[in-house]
């Protein structure tokens, strides 16, 4: 009788217990199974040699971005599709090359309505997928703001190309209208209007914290737009979690910085000794630790797979570089929107605990546009050629299992790699850096450099090297041809 009771009590206790079990622990697959949480954090305008990790002598304090790194694997030769922030989206976005498309906003938007994206994807597969921040990639019908009717819906921008939510701006923080939109809505509408804004004391007229004048919305303030994108992505995770635990998600947080305008705020503000960059970086680097703090927090940091890259050079002249004495692209010539490595080599680090191994590093080439085959990867989809044909599946890299087979790749329309051999058609400084920049360089033919030999790319060994200039146009060249053959149809109206 008394071993009944025990046996019945404890059935009651069993009973009683697993909801509180189910609510409170990980999903009942089984861990291997399990797909795993995906964010991809993507700074604006931040340097290769910007993090410690990366840079030892970088004047910037970066703990959050550092820790990522020993806790996970760090690529050393990471491309970004494109120099600046357009091409650069659209390759990571659609895992396809941006000379394969029109990148003119004017056009509406960018994406393909049938083309495949990297939340399109996770969508099919069961993810809830959500995109916080900067969106860069136009929206159908707009190719000028003056004539936009806020009141009605934007098409063609995140959630119609992959993503469940949306809460972010339309480009980048100095681009004119300044406004948010959540989901397809604009939140309020850019009825007032700002002066554009420069830092006293910039390097030049397009460093500081500058701003071009133009519309804003009256509640819109440029300083608060960073923290406002880390509180979404947070509250973005913890509502997923209080709500659909058993559903995986993927969030992609676009942050605002370090591009311009710089404006850190306390307790940032003055702190790096690499000026008001320097202090915007650091801000940047505390929203990357929130999202990893919130991850910890919610007790799903183990089965998520973290990402964080920039999406292009830094705005780093050499007068910068002189002034602080600090190498935003670490050893590599360039800047923000240079051909040269400067403009397009960036951070990336990605962390899965159990699965990649802490402090690792990688010299595998890759490219924004590898984040479409290898996040399918990750999840076991299967994607037919034609979609992959620029994304490479980096998992066995990540998880340093054998290599990927991506050898080369190409920049935009203006530069080819293959191997350590990089091929530049015309020059190397991009417009940015020739405008602005104190010195010029000339314009030849173009530039070719051998990486393993000359990774600053001092030797221009184009005159020297017809035979592999020639066998590099002619790579150019197939890509070109393969983009023309695509099926995909870029006629918006
Ligand atoms: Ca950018």
């Amino acid at each position: 009788m008394k071993g009944s009771i025990a046996i019945l009590f404890l059935l009651l206790l069993a009973c009683s217990s697993r909801p509180t079990t189910q609510a409170g622990k990980a999903p009942a697959q089984s861990p291997e199974k399990a797909l795993p949480n995906i964010v991809f954090i993507l700074a604006d305008d931040m340097g290769y040699g910007d993090a410690g990790c990366y840079n030892p002598e970088s004047k910037i304090p970066t703990p959050a971005i550092d820790r990522l790194a020993a806790e996970g694997i760090r690529f050393t030769d990471a491309h970004a599709p494109g120099a600046w922030c357009v091409p650069s989206r659209y390759g990571f976005i659609t895992g396809q090359y941006p000379l394969r498309a029109n990148m003119d906003l004017k056009r509406g938007s960018l994406v393909a309505k049938d083309r495949p994206t990297v939340g399109s994807l996770l969508q099919r597969n069961g993810y809830r997928t959500a995109m916080i921040g900067k969106w860069h990639l136009g929206f159908e019908g707009v190719s000028d703001w003056n004539k936009v009717d806020y009141r009605q819906p934007f098409r063609g921008g995140p959630v119609d190309r992959g993503f469940d939510y949306f809460f972010g701006m339309h480009a980048s923080l100095d681009i004119p209208p300044y406004f948010y939109l959540e989901n397809n809505r604009c939140v309020t509408a850019p009825a007032d209007s700002v002066a554009g804004h420069q830092s006293p004391g910039a390097t030049t007229a397009i460093s500081g914290a500058f701003w071009r004048g133009g519309k804003i919305a009256p509640d819109f303030k440029h300083q608060e737009v960073l923290p406002t994108f880390t509180r979404k992505a947070v509250s973005f995770m913890e509502s997923h979690v209080k709500e659909q635990r058993k559903q995986p998600f993927f969030l992609y947080v676009a942050l605002t910085g370090p591009h311009t305008p710089w404006v850190a705020q306390p307790p940032f503000a003055g702190k790096s000794a690499a000026g008001e960059y320097g202090d915007f970086t650091m801000q940047v680097d505390y929203s990357v630790g929130e999202i990893l703090k919130t991850l910890e927090k919610l007790g799903i940091a183990e089965n998520t797979l973290v990402i964080f890259s920039s999406d292009n050079g830094p705005v780093w002249f050499t007068e910068d570089v002189q002034k602080f004495n600090h190498r935003a692209t670490a050893n590599f010539r360039g800047m923000k929107v240079d051909a040269w490595e400067g403009g397009h080599r960036v951070p990336f680090i990605a962390r899965w605990p159990g699965k990649i191994g802490p402090n690792t590093t990688s010299a595998q080439p890759l490219c924004f546009t590898d984040m479409l085959a290898t996040f399918a990867a990750v999840v076991g989809d299967s994607l037919p050629p034609n979609e992959k044909r620029d994304s490479y599946d980096m998992l066995p890299a990540l998880l340093n299992k054998g290599t990927a087979q991506r050898k080369g790749l190409v920049v935009e329309g203006h530069t080819v790699r293959e191997g350590d051999w990089k091929l530049i058609f015309g020059s190397g400084m991009g417009v940015l850096h020739r405008q602005y920049g104190k010195g010029n360089a000339p314009v030849g033919k173009g530039e070719l450099y051998n990486l393993h030999e000359d990774p600053a790319e001092t030797r221009n060994l184009y005159d020297t090297h017809p035979e592999k200039v020639a066998e590099l146009t002619r790579r150019m060249e197939q890509y070109r041809a393969e983009g023309s053959a695509a099926s995909e149809s870029h006629s918006h109206k």
